[in-house]
């Protein structure tokens, strides 16, 4: 691919891209990369000339999935104090999370993602809830999710670890890594040729370091070791993109310890294909796996071949996500009745000359 861009493909300039931003190419306007958003409205961007600081500006509205994230394609334009994100380019994976548990907020986590790295140190008690939470978040982006276990140095042996986790993320490809021996880090780097990752995973997981080794320099700020108590700090501020050497590129993370599902019904399901497919073999298709004759979820249940804490989780995340998608259906309901007033106020001339003015 030969284009005035060119140097953006070592930020993942792709063909979307390129047709993303083929409406925008007019004189003015260059197309970069989000590398960081920092707050007050300033984020840091890829140019085919250089790095910049540019403003995010009003992009459009008050829908925060609509803002600026880390990993999006923007068309920067020059405002008077300098570059300006004009308008972002269509995404093509999203990672959505709820704000919070009591609204239905939707946050963009990083934009345009291929691989979503999950990152769960062998040296912790390992989580399976919380690693089956995460996998349905990243099928739900529409990446491809990637189990690093990390720190593979501080355990002897490491066969049970590994078997129970990927037992827990059926269809998602295991790493075992560790920084400080240098185990794994290129089978990672060659995964990542190409493509965009992103790090997911609580804090000290170990997620900068994997970047500081994929980058061969101390990029990213590692936590001391000798700050052993560090609970609930998080060493990793911002969500920033990092272009590696052999190719692709890498988005660190500040730890997540509690993520809320946001959209992920589709998520759910990918995280749990063997379960689907055990009800499916139910004798009833309304089966409601509680007492019908011929249902295999309990048969898989009864024999242990399905443990039943996966089953719990299973129902969790499914009840999280449906109670969600009810929330945000109400919202928007609410919303589209309220546009609908203010239009029939404001009168349609007015609502097109403030447009015109926006955009
Ligand atoms: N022994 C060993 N220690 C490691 C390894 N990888 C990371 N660590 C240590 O684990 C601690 C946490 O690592 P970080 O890379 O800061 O963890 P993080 O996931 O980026 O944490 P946040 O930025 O807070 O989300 C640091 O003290 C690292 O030196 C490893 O492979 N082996
Ligand atoms: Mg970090
Ligand atoms: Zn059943």
């Amino acid at each position: 691919m030969h284009t005035p861009h060119t140097p953006l493909l070592r930020y993942g300039w792709d063909e979307h891209a390129e047709r993303g931003y083929a409406p925008h190419a007019a004189a003015g306007f260059r197309p970069a990369r989000i590398l960081r958003v920092d707050r007050g409205g300033r984020c840091l961007a890829a140019t085919g000339d250089g790095t910049v600081r540019a403003d995010t500006g009003p992009v459009s509205g008050t829908d925060p999935t609509a803002q600026p994230c880390t990993g999006d394609w923007a068309v920067l334009a020059d405002g008077p104090t300098g570059p300006l994100v004009h308008a972002l380019l269509p995404r093509r994976t999203a990672f959505l999370r709820s704000t919070s548990s009591k609204r239905s907020d939707g946050q963009v986590l990083a934009a345009n993602v291929d691989v979503a790295i999950i990152a769960v140190s062998l040296a912790a008690e390992l989580d399976l809830g919380r690693l089956e939470r995460f996998a349905a978040l990243a099928w739900a982006s529409g990446a491809q999710p990637l189990l690093a276990l990390t720190k593979a140095d501080l355990v002897p042996d490491v066969t049970h670890l590994y078997a129970d986790a990927a037992a827990a993320v059926p269809g998602v490809d295991v790493l075992t890594l560790s920084a400080v021996a240098g185990t794994g880090t290129a089978e990672l780097a060659q995964r990542l040729r190409g493509r965009t990752g992103v790090l997911l995973g609580v804090s000290g997981a170990g997620k900068s370091t994997l970047v500081n080794a994929l980058l061969g320099e101390e990029a990213s700020a590692v936590r001391a070791t000798r700050d052993r108590d560090g609970k609930g700090r998080h060493t990793t501020t911002h969500r920033e993109l990092f272009p590696l050497p052999g190719g692709g590129v890498l988005i660190d993370t500040p730890g997540l310890r509690g993520v809320g599902l946001w959209d992920a019904d589709a998520g759910v399901e990918q995280a749990f294909t063997d379960v689907e497919a055990l009800a499916a073999r139910c004798r009833f298709p309304d089966c409601g796996h509680r007492s019908e004759p011929g249902c295999a979820v309990l048969a898989a249940l009864a024999d242990g071949s399905l443990p039943h804490r996966r089953w719990e989780s299973y129902g969790k995340l499914q009840r999280e996500s449906a109670r969600l998608a009810a929330r945000t259906d109400a919202r928007l309901r609410a919303e589209h009745r309220k546009e609908f007033k203010r239009r029939q106020q404001e009168g349609r001339h007015a609502m097109e000359r403030k447009r015109g003015r926006l955009r």
